[in-house]
């Protein structure tokens, strides 16, 4: 890799994305692009982050010529959630944006990352060491966007060559960007309300088990596959990985280790509780680890001692966003 785009920088995944590529690659060959105007993320408030609407082709394939990138992460997407509230606008960016981007990746020879997820399985699939290669008929809009995107990218490999790989994430915990609309981001919302209020209002069940992930180990990921060679990939679209599997009530105890006086109830959003419902609870992961040496370093106890760290020394920064109650 040596110049790189990002799409969707200014979300989840990609506020952190963007630091560890720069400071890695040098932020001159990071090149970190975003529809909505960016909020927060120190980086992105000193620095350029170009605007980009992945559904504009033109657009597009212009600032990848311009910037001549041999790389893209192509983080763009609506989550689960908010795909759910909006299927048609889901399915136009999550899979119309992708192919603009596959077919830029093929014209300018770009590799691709495209972070699948858990929610590209469904009720059909085995819930527990959900198998690499298994039956994948997700029943929400967001896991038919990421199962087409699976096909989509391996498409684009077998049939013109393009570099595509790929990772099934699980619910991901960041301290430094809010999640976006997701099934999982009460994972996220729980830290800011216990630092803040001392107690949450959960809209998922108390016993809902879900793969999760710390970002650091999500953003590891994504760098070690795109650097791995190529010969020693048997998979591409895409790898399922793991790092922890648990549910609210677990999280809860978690914190109340750090925080006795915190305390946690239960407010059910019917829409994410059934999306989470049709979700796998823990992963096998066994290809990633064999095939490019994945392995996960943040546990339950480490996540929840990192976020609790970050947000404490950050409150007085963060204005805490009341976590969204529904998007029915
Ligand atoms: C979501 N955070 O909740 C995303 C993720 C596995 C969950 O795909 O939609």
């Amino acid at each position: 890799m040596n110049k790189i785009l990002i799409t969707g920088a200014a979300g989840q995944i990609g506020v952190e994305l963007t630091q560890v590529l720069r400071d890695k690659y040098g932020a001159k060959n990071v090149v970190p692009t975003s529809y909505n105007k960016p909020a927060y993320g120190k980086f992105i408030q000193h620095e350029t982050c170009l605007s980009l609407d992945v559904r504009d082709a033109s657009a597009l394939a212009q600032l990848v010529a311009d910037a001549q990138c041999d790389t893209i992460f192509h983080l763009a997407s609506l989550l689960s959630a908010v795909a759910e509230a909006k299927p048609l606008e889901a399915w136009d960016i999550n899979v119309n944006g992708l192919l603009n981007i596959l077919e830029v990746a093929r014209t300018y020879h770009c590799a691709v990352f495209f972070p699948s997820s858990i929610g590209a399985f469904g009720p059909e699939t085995p819930y527990f060491n959900t198998p690499q290669d298994a039956i994948q008929r997700p029943k929400s809009m967001y896991g038919i966007t990421k199962v087409s995107g699976e096909l989509l990218c391996d498409y684009y490999y077998h049939h013109y060559g393009v570099d595509t790989r790929g990772l099934r994430y699980p619910g991901l915990i960041s301290s430094t960007a809010l999640p976006g609309g997701g099934t999982t981001d009460y994972a996220v919302d729980i830290f800011y309300a216990a630092v803040k209020n001392r107690h949450y209002d959960c809209f998922l069940r108390a016993d809902t088990q879900l793969d999760m992930m710390y970002m650091p180990d999500a953003i590891a990921a994504a760098i070690q596959l795109m650097e791995t060679k190529a010969a020693t990939l048997k998979h591409r679209n895409a790898f399922n990985v793991a790092a922890m599997s648990f549910t609210p009530a677990q999280l809860a105890a978690e914190i109340q280790r750090h925080l006795p006086d915190f305390t946690i109830s239960y407010q059910i959003d019917p829409i994410r509780q059934a999306i989470a419902d049709s979700w796998p609870r823990h992963l096998d992961d066994g290809a990633a680890r064999a095939e490019w040496g994945w392995q996960a370093h943040y546990d339950l106890a480490a996540t929840v001692a990192d976020m609790l760290k970050h947000i404490t020394l950050n409150e007085q920064k963060i204005n805490v966003k009341v976590p969204i109650k529904s998007f029915s």
